[in-house]
């Protein structure tokens, strides 16, 4: 066993850190690891919270670090920015907001800057809770920052999807169109204790509440707390409720994951097929000349590759 494996079973939290960088950056020796702790996972369950920038996710994670550890949780969280090049002035901001969580040994967070594309975010999303899953943390609070498709594709690895609101961003109509309404499996809105929180929770009630799925809908307040012990709750709930069909619902996101990784390696050998093959560059040449069409030359060159 790798002593980084065997450190990180054995609680030690540097081990733990240096883990999750390792599978974050896809470094080489991220295979090894997930080899050897891949037996021992399956026991985490997972809790994503995306939403407009500023919605209060951070703010609302670190109210709910406590009252999930009350209800018997191992608690970690993992806060993704694709967009940060390794450590990124939002996620120091998130850091020093969590501050008085930092200093409760009984938590681990950190943030991950899985940089590249959408498939390269959830691979290292999934590893990194794989890791924390092995080092016994049973429950993984996951802020998403950022908007858009990438958040939609973060929620596909997660147990559950918090989706949070708040009445002083113009952000909301960009969340309705990024597609967030659909995602969630619970719906927040969040800073109830300013203007504007009560109407917005009636139109979201409406507009979300009742459709089939019928999510809950939440009013809180990270800033005064209000709400955040029945939220903890709701997903409590809705844990337990999934935790039923896990093995199956496991069993299709490691189908998902794995269709994500051979697409991958397919790509890459296409890749570097084509880099070294004669005719394909040929091809290019009659296309250029229109001597051919970009369908007709596609399947020839498929056709080539998969002979
Ligand atoms: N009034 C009020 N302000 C809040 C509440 N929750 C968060 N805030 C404030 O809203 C701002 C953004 O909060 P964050 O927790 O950083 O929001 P976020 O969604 O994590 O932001 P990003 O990570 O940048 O997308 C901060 O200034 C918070 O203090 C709330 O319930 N009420
Ligand atoms: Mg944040």
């Amino acid at each position: 066993m790798l002593p980084i494996v065997k450190g990180l079973i054995e609680g030690d939290r540097r081990s733990l850190a240096r883990a999750i960088s390792i599978v974050d950056n896809q470094e080489p020796e991220s295979r090894q690891i997930i080899r050897e702790i891949f037996g021992r996972t399956g026991k985490a369950r997972t809790v994503g919270f995306t939403g407009p920038g500023g919605a209060g996710k951070s703010s609302l994670v670190g109210r709910l670090i406590p009252e999930c550890q009350a209800l018997g949780h191992r608690v970690a969280v993992l806060a993704v920015d694709p967009t940060s090049p390794i450590t990124g002035g939002a996620i120091l901001g998130d850091r020093v907001r969590m501050l008085a969580n930092l200093e409760d040994e009984r938590v681990f967070m950190r943030s991950m800057a899985s940089r590249g594309a959408v498939g390269g975010v959830s691979k290292s999303l999934r590893n990194a809770i794989r890791v924390l899953d092995a080092a016994g943390y049973d429950l993984i609070l996951v802020e998403s920052v950022g908007a858009g498709q990438l958040e939609i594709e973060i929620t596909k690895v997660v147990d559950l999807t918090v989706v949070l609101f708040t009445p002083n961003t113009g952000d909301n109509v960009q969340a309705v169109k990024a597609g967030l309404t659909e995602v969630g499996d619970v719906y927040v809105v969040n800073k109830a204790d300013i203007d504007g929180a009560g109407p917005l929770y009636n139109i979201i009630k409406e507009m979300i509440g009742e459709t089939e799925r019928k999510p809950a809908v939440l009013k809180v307040s990270a800033k005064t707390g209000r709400g955040v012990r029945e939220l903890a709750h709701s997903i409590e709930k809705l844990l337990k409720e999934r935790s039923i069909n896990y093995k199956e619902r496991e069993k299709r996101m490691l189908e998902d994951e794995l269709k994500d990784m051979v697409t991958d390696i397919v790509e890459q050998k296409v890749a570097s097929m084509l880099a070294t093959d004669k005719r394909y560059a040929a091809i290019i040449e009659k296309l250029a000349r229109k001597e051919t069409d970009p369908y007709v030359a596609a399947e020839e060159v498929a056709a080539g590759l998969f002979r």
